[in-house]
């Protein structure tokens, strides 16, 4: 039986890696961390009792600053493949913990690298790292493919450089089968509830059925290349079957403005929006509503606004990714549109908008969250 050790396991990825690892019969280990309330939500559905025997899931306290633990958890573990999924992940976040950003992406990842050459697994254990489109960031060509030089614009994507290079020349310097996987954005229903997706999505479903009034967005005219995570980790997977390691970039090869993801989403819930003004005053306003669908929404509203607060001190305006080699040496191509996802995105929030406004209407307490 392999085994994969996965660290993320406990946000979007790291879930759907878990879930396809199982699949394909593989003992699953996983890095959390330890926090003051359950964090374990993505996994709970294959969570498995460590009372049983022949676990073939379990979960390890952990962190990627701790480079003892991940020491002990890498020897206790003797992986085949590790899956390098845990970070910092939040692009605007990283420019107010930029030193804690690095510690995690870059310096976690270093870490990681050099508890298994130290260990003497190089030669066993495959290595996967994600890194990510955000190394284009201000962008040096159109589209960006495996040779597009990097420009990045945040802590964030500063940080996953380092741990870029520093995969490759563990490749390079000691054999490692090590390589890097350059994923675009890529979303889901369990995407983290402050990415620009999943917010539009909440926020417009908790519009629909009444909880919220308006959705205070950044810069609705930043394009983006999304998919799916569901194709990407099979990609993840895939990259670690070659006989060799390389790089490859992951993305649909398509783009479309967060406006344009704004309306699909509207449009699910029954809502038209018409967008008028400009930068700041930019709003959308509802033109037209399906009143069973969007029960609280009347036409006239105004759903969306534009809250500088949501700008970010440089941005990565587009991004469209060439996923040709991913296609040509290992068949992969993406088998969930950008729209199909959105679907499926809104169909899920609305469910939990639907149980809350249930909830609100009996006076019950609903667990609201204030951060967006
Ligand atoms: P998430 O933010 O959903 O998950 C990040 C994971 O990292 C969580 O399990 C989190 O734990 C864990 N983590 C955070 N800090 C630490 C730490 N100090 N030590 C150990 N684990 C930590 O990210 P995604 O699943 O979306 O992305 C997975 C990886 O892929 C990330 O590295 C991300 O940067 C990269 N990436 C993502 C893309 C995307 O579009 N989703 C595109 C390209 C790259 P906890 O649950 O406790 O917070
Ligand atoms: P990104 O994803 O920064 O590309 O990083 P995010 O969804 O946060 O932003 C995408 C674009 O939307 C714009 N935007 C907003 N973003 C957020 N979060 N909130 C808003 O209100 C908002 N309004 C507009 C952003 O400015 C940006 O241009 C994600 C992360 O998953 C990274 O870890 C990963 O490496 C990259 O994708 C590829």
């Amino acid at each position: 039986m392999k085994k994969a050790l996965i660290t993320g396991i406990t946000g979007q990825d790291g879930s759907y890696l878990a879930e396809l690892l199982l699949e394909k019969g593989y003992q699953v280990h996983g890095l959390k961390r330890r926090a003051s309330l359950f964090n374990t939500q993505r996994v709970d559905h294959i969570y498995q009792d460590p009372h049983v025997e022949n676990q073939n899931f379990v979960l390890h306290y952990g962190d990627l600053t701790d480079s003892s633990n991940l020491t002990r958890i890498l020897q206790e573990v003797q992986p085949d493949e590790v899956y390098n999924l845990g970070a910092q992940s939040h692009v605007a976040v990283s420019f107010e913990s930029p030193e804690y950003t690095a510690d995690v992406d870059a310096m976690g990842t270093l870490r990681l690298l050099e508890a298994i050459r130290l260990l003497g697994l190089e030669k066993k254990t495959k290595f996967y790292q994600a890194s990510t489109s955000e190394l284009f960031g201000m962008v040096q060509e159109v589209p960006q493919k495996e040779t597009t030089p990097f420009y990045p614009r945040s802590p964030y994507a500063v940080a996953k450089l380092y741990a870029y290079w520093i995969a490759v020349n563990y490749r390079e310097a000691y054999g490692m089968y090590a390589c890097n996987g350059i994923l675009f954005n890529h979303e889901s229903p369990r995407r983290g509830e402050t990415f620009v997706t999943r917010k539009i999505t909440r926020g417009l479903a908790n519009i629909a059925q009444g909880l919220e009034s308006c959705l205070y967005m950044g810069n609705l005219d930043a394009l983006r290349d999304w998919g799916h995570a569901k194709d990407y980790v099979r990609m993840q997977w895939m990259m670690l079957q070659q006989d060799h390691p390389e790089d490859f970039v992951i993305a649909t090869g398509v783009q479309y403005s967060v406006r344009e993801f704004i309306e699909w989403s509207a449009s699910e819930l029954g809502i038209k929006l018409r967008f008028q003004g400009e930068g700041v005053d930019e709003i959308g306003i509802v033109d037209s509503v399906d009143g069973d669908k969007a029960p609280y929404v009347k036409v006239g509203d105004v759903a969306v606004r534009v809250d500088p607060r949501y700008f970010r001190p440089a941005e990565v305006e587009t991004l469209l990714g060439d996923p040709s080699k991913a296609k040509e040496k290992l068949g992969w191509v993406p088998e969930i549109t950008v729209q199909q996802m959105c679907q499926e995105m809104v169909a899920e929030d609305l469910k939990t908008a639907r149980r809350h406004a249930l909830l609100k209407q009996h006076d019950l307490d609903i667990p609201v969250s204030v951060e967006n």
